[in-house]
């Protein structure tokens, strides 16, 4: 698979304005400039940006409680997206929905999900939909090592691989489902290794890498687009916040933080496009510093921006069903 030198810094941008996303996002809500908390994805970049490099704008993705770095690879505004985290009229849910309401159907996010393990049915019934009718599109799955437990993935799977949907099943395992560590919570050593039961496709990769997990993830995809059916891809991390921002992760050993925080996919792929001759210091502190003020732009919109009117409350409820929708 091709890797221009265009892709790995598109790749390199999209993981910077995550990070500067997350920290910022993090600053304001401990200086209580922002209400409610996040859940960071700050050391997982490299999954999002990896998977959405080899996806088009016509592919769709779900999301998680995690779900800004998908969001941001996948294309969303990173202004509209501030707006909905301050609760401000201008944000994606109009303020009303928040961190884990942010949706974007015209870039192909189906939205992100409060709902543990909620994602992959949704995912499968948007294959569905495009298998149906007839579109050569594919749909990714993002979701946690602990949602793997839920009867909501084993039963995505399986379906997805009876139908043999388009769609591929992204988990990132980032060692933890809130503070329970992945062997306490699976017998099983590794996530891929369940897609034997529904015989389907199961890699694990190293998920602090773009260019491996861009790898894996091209292979699934083009099998699913080709209609051969769902591929499980594990890709294997370490979020460097606690599970929510007031959680200060007391249960992670400090080695494995050593050791991971020292894999920090951002400067490792740095100090890979500098080593390969990829990038010059120069462009990669031109993208960093477009990044971070694409994200203190983002802020200043967001700031600037209104709460919704007490009276907008009960809107945005229901849709509206025509008449002759089930006659259709
Ligand atoms: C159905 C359901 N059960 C429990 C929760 C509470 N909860 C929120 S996140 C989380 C852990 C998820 O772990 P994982 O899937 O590994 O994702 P990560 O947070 O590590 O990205 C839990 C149990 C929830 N939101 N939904
Ligand atoms: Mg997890």
């Amino acid at each position: 698979m091709e890797h221009s030198k265009e892709v790995l810094l598109e790749i390199y941008r999209t993981m910077t304005r995550i990070r500067a996303f997350e920290e910022k996002g993090a600053e304001l809500a401990r200086t209580g400039k922002m209400h409610g908390t996040l859940h960071l994805y700050s050391g997982e970049e490299a999954i999002a940006a990896g998977v959405c490099s080899c996806l088009r704008e016509t592919d769709r993705i779900t999301s998680t409680h995690r779900g800004h770095g998908h969001c941001i690879a996948k294309g969303a505004d990173v202004k509209r997206m501030m707006a909905e985290i301050f609760g401000k009229s201008t944000g994606y849910s109009k303020g009303k929905g928040g961190s884990m309401h942010i949706a974007d159907i015209s870039k192909g996010i189906i939205g992100a999900n409060g709902i543990v393990g909620a994602g992959m049915p949704i995912a499968v019934g948007v294959a569905f939909a495009q298998k149906y009718q007839n579109e050569d599109n594919v749909t990714v799955a993002f979701f946690g090592d602990g949602a793997t437990n839920r009867g909501t993935f084993h039963e995505s799977v399986n379906l997805a691989a009876i139908l043999n949907l388009p769609v591929v099943f992204v988990c990132e395992n980032n060692h933890y489902g809130m503070s329970t560590a992945f062997a306490y919570h699976s017998k099983n050593k590794t996530v891929s290794q369940r897609a034997q039961a529904y015989d389907i496709p199961g890699v694990r990769v190293d998920g602090n890498d773009p260019v491996a997990v861009r790898e894996a993830a091209s292979e699934a995809i083009i099998r699913a687009r080709a209609g051969e059916g769902p591929t499980l891809v594990e890709c294997v991390t370490w979020r460097h916040h606690g599970h929510f921002l007031g959680d200060a992760g007391l249960y992670k050993s400090p080695e494995d933080e050593k050791y991971w925080r020292g894999h920090d996919p951002i400067p490792v792929f740095e100090k890979k496009l500098l080593e390969e001759g990829i990038a010059g210091q120069a462009e990669i502190e031109a993208v960093q510093a477009e990044t971070n003020a694409e994200i203190t732009e983002a802020v200043r919109f967001a700031e600037e921006s209104s709460y919704p009117e007490s009276s907008v409350i009960f809107e945005d409820l229901y849709e509206e069903i025509p008449a002759d929708f089930f006659m259709r």
